[in-house]
């Protein structure tokens, strides 16, 4: 099924100006960096790129504005993120607009992803009066040992097309109420949105007293990510993309002995047991496998499924494939939006010949959509494939909506072949057997940082750590205490004794 006709370019360039301008937010154009909407796939208009000059004097700002920043007390610190979330709730729908035109989420998903800003800083403001440390009991008589937070300082924050707000608002709203300033680099795909939200923190700031440069923003290619990466006054970089991507920050950043945050990409499968609500799993899977596109980093994209039902659960998932409505995201009735460009298309259609040559089944799906109507955008049936092993594309992450489907006979068997990939984030079983379902979750089970239990891969809430293993970088973001990531911790001995006591029974003088 294909939804109706496609706005226009221009008819997608005013909804993208009024947003921004009902935000508030000044668009500098220029030649150089172009805005555009994978919903036609092509250009909205050009804006200015940051120049090695407008990177050093961010860094500068940000660096400046922390010293400042680092002793305000954490609940101040909170009411910045406080306003920060009164005004995303405000300006809801204008910014999932903006999600809409740039990452072409459709609304319910776009809507989802701001949500998820306002949840991340009632957290973070919650936070701000339990940034924690501990006290330890001390071998000492009359000593104190403490474990205290301070803030760290710059944090780099380098984030993705596939989430282009949500992820930035994980890393910022916690990042200020620990004490650190922030700055920037959004995917080149969605600078519109970061403009957006740059004006919104800016405006939190005005209102709220904090330093106008605990953000700042830089619109820009790789190079300026580079900077980041590079620059010792960055005490963290919180890079999010792919696992390519992250095996250059990361080294890097280690080489000046810096902090990276690596959230990389994930091949995340879903095994389904035979006791399993299938009823239910056809709905997770489905969700975690074509919605977004495919374009999350939770996407399922693999399913492991018990022979005794792989059959049949292949068929049920066939008939919703074949029914998924592909087209224009702000249509209420599509579930399916564009691919985020061409690109992201033919590696699609490569990895569907490779896994094709090696032997896969196409259940579903796998044909492009609208090709006349938008020669330039990258609308596709997510495909369905019945493959009988984890072959080397099945291996790898393509980031477009491909599931492909294996059998399995033994639970072993599943969760061997579920950790059988290079990549770590998101797991689920769907089973009735709570015993299954205790051992995919144990420490002999799934080996990702997310393991979930008749729910799909994709779709945290921020009040857990986001994050995985292995080439998905180990990072942890949000909730939980993935803060500390943001801060440093200082341990102090306190003595108030009298006398000096050195610590192992050691004596000197
Ligand atoms: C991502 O794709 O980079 O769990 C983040 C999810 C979302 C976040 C995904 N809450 O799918």
């Amino acid at each position: 099924m294909t939804s109706t006709a496609l706005p226009t370019t221009d008819e997608l360039r005013a909804r993208a100006r009024a947003c921004l301008r009902n935000i508030g937010a000044e668009v500098a154009e220029g030649e150089d960096f172009p805005a555009r909407t994978p919903i036609t796939g092509e250009p909205l208009f050009g804006l200015r790129a940051a120049g090695e000059t407008d990177v050093e004097e961010a860094l500068t700002a940000a660096r400046a504005a922390f010293l400042t920043w680092r002793t305000t007390p954490a609940p101040r610190r909170g009411d910045l993120v406080r306003r920060l979330g009164e005004l995303l709730r405000e300006h809801r729908s204008d910014l999932a607009d903006l999600v809409t035109v740039e990452a072409g989420k459709i609304r319910s998903e776009a809507l989802g992803e701001v949500q998820e800003m306002i949840d991340i800083c009632d957290f973070a403001v919650g936070l701000s009066r339990q940034l924690y440390g501990r006290t330890i009991a001390s071998e000492r008589p009359g000593h104190r040992l403490a474990e205290t937070w301070h803030p760290l300082g710059v944090v780099g924050v380098v984030s993705a097309f596939n989430f282009p707000v949500a992820v930035w608002s994980w890393n910022t709203a916690v990042a200020l109420v620990c004490g650190d300033t922030v700055v920037w680099k959004p995917s080149e795909l969605t600078p519109l949105t970061a403009l957006a939200c740059h004006r919104l923190l800016a405006r939190a700031a005005e209102e709220t007293g904090a330093p106008r440069d605990v953000h700042r923003l830089l619109l820009g290619d790789r190079a300026v990510g580079e900077r980041l990466v590079d620059d010792p006054r960055v005490a963290l970089v919180s890079a999010t993309g792919s696992t390519r991507m992250g095996r250059e920050v990361g080294p890097r950043v280690a080489a000046r002995l810096g902090r990276s945050l690596l959230e990389l990409g994930g091949n995340n499968a879903a095994i389904v047991a035979p006791s399993a609500d299938l009823d239910l799993a056809v709905q997770g899977i489905v969700f975690a496998a074509a919605g977004t596109a495919g374009q999350r980093c939770t996407t399922l994209r693999r399913l492991i499924v018990h022979r005794d039902i792989a059959d049949s659960l292949a068929e049920r998932l066939t008939t919703v494939y074949g029914k998924l409505p592909v087209g224009d995201p702000f249509d209420a009735t599509t579930l399916v939006g564009p691919l985020v460009t061409t690109g992201a298309l033919d590696r699609m259609q490569h990895a569907l010949t490779r896994v094709r040559a090696d032997g896969g089944e196409l259940l579903a799906g796998g044909n492009r959509r609208l090709a006349e109507a938008a020669p330039a955008a990258a609308y596709t049936e997510p495909a369905l494939v019945r493959v009988d092993e984890q072959t080397d594309v099945v291996r790898e992450e393509t980031f477009a909506p491909i599931l492909y489907v294996l059998g399995y006979d033994t639970l072993d068997e599943a969760i061997a072949l579920h950790n059988d990939v290079p990549q770590g984030l998101s797991s689920s079983i769907f089973t009735r057997d709570q015993r299954e379902a205790e051992v995919f979750l144990s420490a002999a089970g799934s080996d990702c940082g997310i393991a979930n239990v008749n729910i799909g891969t994709s779709g945290a809430e921020i009040g857990g750590a986001f994050g995985g293993e292995k080439d998905t970088g180990g990072g942890r973001e949000s909730g939980s205490d993935a803060w500390k990531s943001y801060m440093r911790s200082a341990t102090n001995t306190v003595n108030y004794s009298g006398e000096l006591t050195l610590a192992q029974g050691v004596s000197f003088l």
